[in-house]
């Protein structure tokens, strides 16, 4: 007999864990808490049309009862109901990455962290790929891992990037190299407490052995005493101090020190990625490549060429001192919020756009101590504006257009600050999607 799985959550991570599971013989269950969702719809998204049953809305102690194991997607919680259903059925709840791992082979680097994962993956996945003829890049930077582990090989290289929701049921999960770029709040209403949070990030290297690589960022506190006491080859990157072994900065110039000898990898100046998160990201990288066996001389050619995504916290510019960010591509607060976390200097924030019921209140908070202007246009201005001076940020001017924000934020800014557009909003009403948003306030700034 077929063994059955139930999936929960029928969003890209579901169909992916489906699909793994499909194709290899067994009979799904696909279950999802939301019963506004359409069962031929989510069928229509598998690759095959048998041994497959969508249950919507509640589990049942008899459907559960039915299962081998649950894989969950990373964003529906352990304290929901059915999960409780699970327990009582002493059904097993995996991770969509633990299945996806066990079933994906050759080499693997998974990158978990607050910020800058998805940077850092990117830029090890292009690393990879100047290296390995099978190169992929999986996971929560937007292609569910299920999605490709049946297409790895003994020789493939995969980089991963997990959250914290992603690891909190990993049960054999085990990276050859694995990294945890910072740990700063986040996604406290998930995990409650800053340690919980804690241990879900550090437990992407439970599962390593003692002579395997473990990258860490030393000048993150929480992180430099764990990789003190870990039981693993750590690999440090410090951003500040310059280390007996491992990363660090040195008159402009990223410098590697391992096994008694000293590599200068690049000048900071000479990448695409600026501020001192993305060197942090950068060395990041260089020791996760290394650590893949990737020569070092081509680690440093992906360094140089290594563009950010654009309209994702692409840099513009410089003008008169003052660095211009496109993020036109934060179309709601959660994304925009990034952005602004992602800023080192003083900003100047320009936002607002389409309409789409965005609640701007969280978003507004992270302006604390960093944003120091907001530019505001687009159909949301009045609200983002009555949000901001509730929570007692008065610095608003209001744009009719893009060249009057612009120019604006230019005044407004001096020499060591920062300009963002990522304004939390769609573009739709004054541009016709967000690519010519970001492409419009990037012509605006370099005419400047
Ligand atoms: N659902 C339930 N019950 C719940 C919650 C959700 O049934 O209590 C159902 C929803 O009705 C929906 C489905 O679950 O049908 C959605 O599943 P999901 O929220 O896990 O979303 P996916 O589409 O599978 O996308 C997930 C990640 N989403 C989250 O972690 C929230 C994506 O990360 C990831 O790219 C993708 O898997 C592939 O790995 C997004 C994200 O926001 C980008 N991540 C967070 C972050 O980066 O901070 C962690």
């Amino acid at each position: 007999m077929r063994d059955t799985y139930l999936v929960a959550g029928c969003g890209i991570s579901g169909i992916g864990a489906a699909k793994l599971l499909l194709d290899v013989g067994a009979e799904v269950i696909l279950y999802d808490g939301n019963t506004a969702l359409d069962p031929e719809v989510i069928k229509g998204k598998l690759n095959h049309r048998e041994g497959i049953r969508v249950v919507l809305g509640e589990l049942t102690p008899e459907v559960a009862g039915q299962c081998k194991a649950c894989v969950i997607s990373p964003g529906i919680p352990l304290t929901m109901p059915f999960v409780e259903v699970l327990k009582a059925c002493q059904i097993p709840i995996w991770s969509e990455i633990e299945l996806a791992y066990r079933f994906s082979k050759g080499k693997l680097a998974a990158i978990t962290g607050t910020n800058g994962k998805t940077t850092t993956t990117a830029l090890v996945g292009e690393i990879l790929a100047a290296h390995y003829d099978s190169a992929f890049v999986v996971g929560n930077i937007g292609i569910p891992y299920t999605e490709k582990a049946l297409e790895m090989r003994e020789d493939s290289a995969t980089v991963v990037e997990v959250s914290s929701f992603q690891l909190e049921t990993i049960l054999d999960f085990h990276p050859t190299v694995s990294a945890i770029t910072n740990i700063t709040p986040d996604h406290l209403n998930r995990h409650i407490t800053m340690e919980n949070y804690i241990a879900v990030k550090e437990s992407v290297t439970k599962n390593q052995m003692p002579d395997q690589v473990c990258v860490l960022n030393y000048e993150d506190p929480v992180l430099r005493t764990f990789g003190e006491h870990l039981d693993r080859r750590v690999i440090f990157f410090s951003s500040l101090h310059e280390l007996p072994e491992g990363l660090f900065i040195r008159d402009g110039r990223i410098v590697f020190r391992h096994d008694g000898v000293e590599e200068d990898m690049v000048a900071v100046e000479e990448l695409n990625i600026l501020g001192r998160h993305n060197y942090e990201n950068a060395m990041t990288a260089i020791a996760i490549g290394w650590a893949m066996d990737v020569p070092v001389e081509t680690i440093r050619q992906v360094l140089m060429r290594f563009q950010p995504v654009e309209h994702r916290i692409e840099f513009v510019t410089n003008k008169n001192g003052v660095a211009y960010y496109n993020d036109s591509k934060g179309t709601n607060p959660d994304a925009a919020i990034q952005a602004v976390k992602a800023m080192v200097k003083p900003t100047i924030l320009i936002g607002g756009g389409y309409d789409k019921g965005s609640d701007y209140d969280e978003w507004i908070a992270t302006f604390e101590g960093k944003v120091k202007a907001l530019v505001l246009l687009g159909q949301t201005a009045d609200q983002i504006e009555a949000a901001a001076r509730k929570a007692g940020f008065t610095r608003i001017l209001r744009a009719e257009s893009m060249e009057e924000a612009v120019k604006l934020s230019a005044a407004e800014a001096v020499s060591g600050d920062a300009v963002l557009l990522s304004p939390a909003c769609a573009s739709w009403g004054m541009f016709a999607n967000y690519e010519e948003r970001g492409r419009i306030f990037k012509e605006l700034v370099r005419a400047l």
